[in-house]
């Protein structure tokens, strides 16, 4: 099925300039960055977007990390987009993404931050994919409305 997902290349990633080798290969998998911009993210959406880990004892850690720059989000589209920048991300800690994934050749190798500094986000279900497009790109909603209105 023809999906759309939301990507957000997080501060570290930024930092070492993977935005061109992520959009590499996103095309290389048939997948298409339709919007994209870099923005500096905010406590508040921070806490609504992480909030199913917002009591674990690592959030301040990683709201520091989030904070440390500015991140690029990316409205992916494509053919099972969400499972499939799942797999070119590979698994959270970056110790046990292999090599080939995104997080497996660009994340922290550090014991102390692998779990953490681990350079990409996508959304892990079509819902919660839904719900990010609009937490991070809010503008191309009101344009909906606004088309509709017009019309
Ligand atoms: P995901 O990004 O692979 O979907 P989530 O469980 O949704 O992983 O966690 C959100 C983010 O919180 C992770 O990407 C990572 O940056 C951070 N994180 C998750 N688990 C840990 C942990 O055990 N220690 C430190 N940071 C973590
Ligand atoms: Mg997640």
């Amino acid at each position: 099925m023809r999906e759309r997902t939301y990507a957000m290349l997080k501060p570290d990633g930024v930092k070492m300039g993977l935005f061109p080798e992520v959009v590499e290969r996103f095309k290389n998998v048939g997948l298409e960055i339709t919007h994209t911009k870099e923005m500096v993210l905010n406590e508040e959406i921070l806490k609504e977007h992480y909030a199913h880990v917002a009591d674990k004892p690592f959030f301040p850690e990683l709201e520091k990390y989030m904070l440390s720059g500015p991140v690029i989000a990316m409205i992916v589209e494509g053919e099972d987009a969400v499972n499939r920048v799942r797999e070119l991300m590979g698994p959270t800690n970056c110790k046990e993404a292999l090599p080939g994934t995104i997080r497996g050749d660009y994340g922290s190798k550090d014991d102390e931050t692998c779990r953490t500094y681990n350079v990409i986000h996508g959304s892990d279900s079509l819902e919660n994919a839904e719900i990010e497009v609009n937490r991070f790109f809010p503008e191309l909603k009101k344009n909906k409305t606004l088309k509709k209105a017009i019309r």
